[in-house]
């Protein structure tokens, strides 16, 4: 065991989305999934030995009794006695928000946790553990595009288009009503959709590779806007419905989709489990982009880069 380790890994934002588990336990999806690893908002974390035998947790420097819980169930895949440490988890983004704070937090611990206890598990031993930390979290193990496939594993997409940004809007970095794990649950359990949701993203992922492979990033930004749509639409027709766009977010998408008809930009629309809306553009539109957006009144977005770097330990001893 170590006595110190710090790692880092950034959140992604799925292009071709997961939601729904064929295997709750494994944390396996229905469905192949593709994020964006991205530069905003990381997660750096520290595993540090106590010398006495207490377990503490602290997130962005405050105890947290629920997430220290979640943090000892994890730690248990990685040694047979938790004890003895003090971990601190710093989030530089809202926690919760549907910013995939939890995707670059399990990836930070995952990674930090397998140089702390000296596991060494490779990649893809190493992803079957963190997703089940969360399942997003398993591709912010790596920079750049990231596909994590149904049989669990993850593998690097080549991404042609080296000047894309995403784009955030954010209408309320409030905690979510219902949690990502519970909510796909009751899509998978109640929406007339679901089944649909699972052939369409199929489809939906082979069209988005094809466009990459001929750099068409104008038919990517059709299939990525359609695939959160649907995921939307299935949350939407859950019993009872999940909301987790409000109107505010459904005036911002639908603002976007007009203005890009009228050929102002080439702007597509994403959004996850939360109200933010997201877009993914590239680098030649952002200015057009910002002003257009405070010129109707909607927020001024801020921009992330592509995260190219993955999760990494920055020291040990
Ligand atoms: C995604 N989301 O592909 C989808 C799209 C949100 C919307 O993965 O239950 O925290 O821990 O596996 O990964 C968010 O859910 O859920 C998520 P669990 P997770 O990014």
């Amino acid at each position: 065991m170590k006595h110190f380790v710090q790692a880092r890994a950034p959140i992604n934002i799925a292009l071709i989305k997961y939601w729904g588990k064929k295997n709750i336990e494994e944390v396996l999806p229905y469905n192949d999934s593709i994020s964006l690893s991205l530069s905003i908002y990381e997660t750096v974390t520290t595993i540090e030995k106590r010398t006495d035998d207490l377990v503490t947790f602290s997130l962005n420097g405050a105890t947290n009794e629920a997430f220290k819980t979640r943090v000892i169930k994890f730690l248990s895949h990685f040694t047979s006695d938790v004890k003895g440490i003090d971990i601190q988890s710093f989030n530089t983004g809202p926690t919760k928000a549907g910013l995939a704070s939890s995707a670059s937090a399990f990836a930070a611990l995952g990674v930090a946790a397998n140089v702390f206890y000296e596991t060494n598990y490779d990649l893809n031993t190493l992803a079957s553990i963190v997703r089940k930390g969360s399942g997003s979290a398993i591709r912010s193990l790596l920079g750049n595009a990231v596909r994590w496939h149904e049989d669990g594993s993850i593998s690097p997409v080549k991404f042609p288009f080296n000047d894309v940004k995403m784009g955030f809007f954010i209408i309320s970095d409030q905690e979510k009503k219902m949690g990502s794990t519970e909510a796909m649950k009751h899509s998978v359990e109640t929406s007339p959709l679901y089944e649909k949701w699972i052939q369409s993203s199929r489809v939906d992922l082979q069209a988005f590779l094809n466009a990459l492979e001929d750099h068409q990033f104008k038919k990517m930004g059709e299939i990525i806007e359609r695939n959160a749509l649907l995921m939307h639409e299935v949350c939407e027709t859950s019993n009872p419905p999940i909301k987790y766009l409000n109107e505010t977010s459904k005036k911002y998408i639908k603002a976007i989709k007009e203005a890009r008809e009228k050929g102002l930009f080439l702007a597509y629309v994403t959004m996850d489990a939360g109200p933010n809306v997201k877009v993914i553009l590239r680098k030649r539109d952002e200015a057009c982009f910002t002003k257009w957006a405070l010129s109707k009144g909607l927020s001024e977005p801020f921009f992330s880069e592509i995260d190219e770097r993955g999760a990494y330990v920055i020291s040990s001893r």
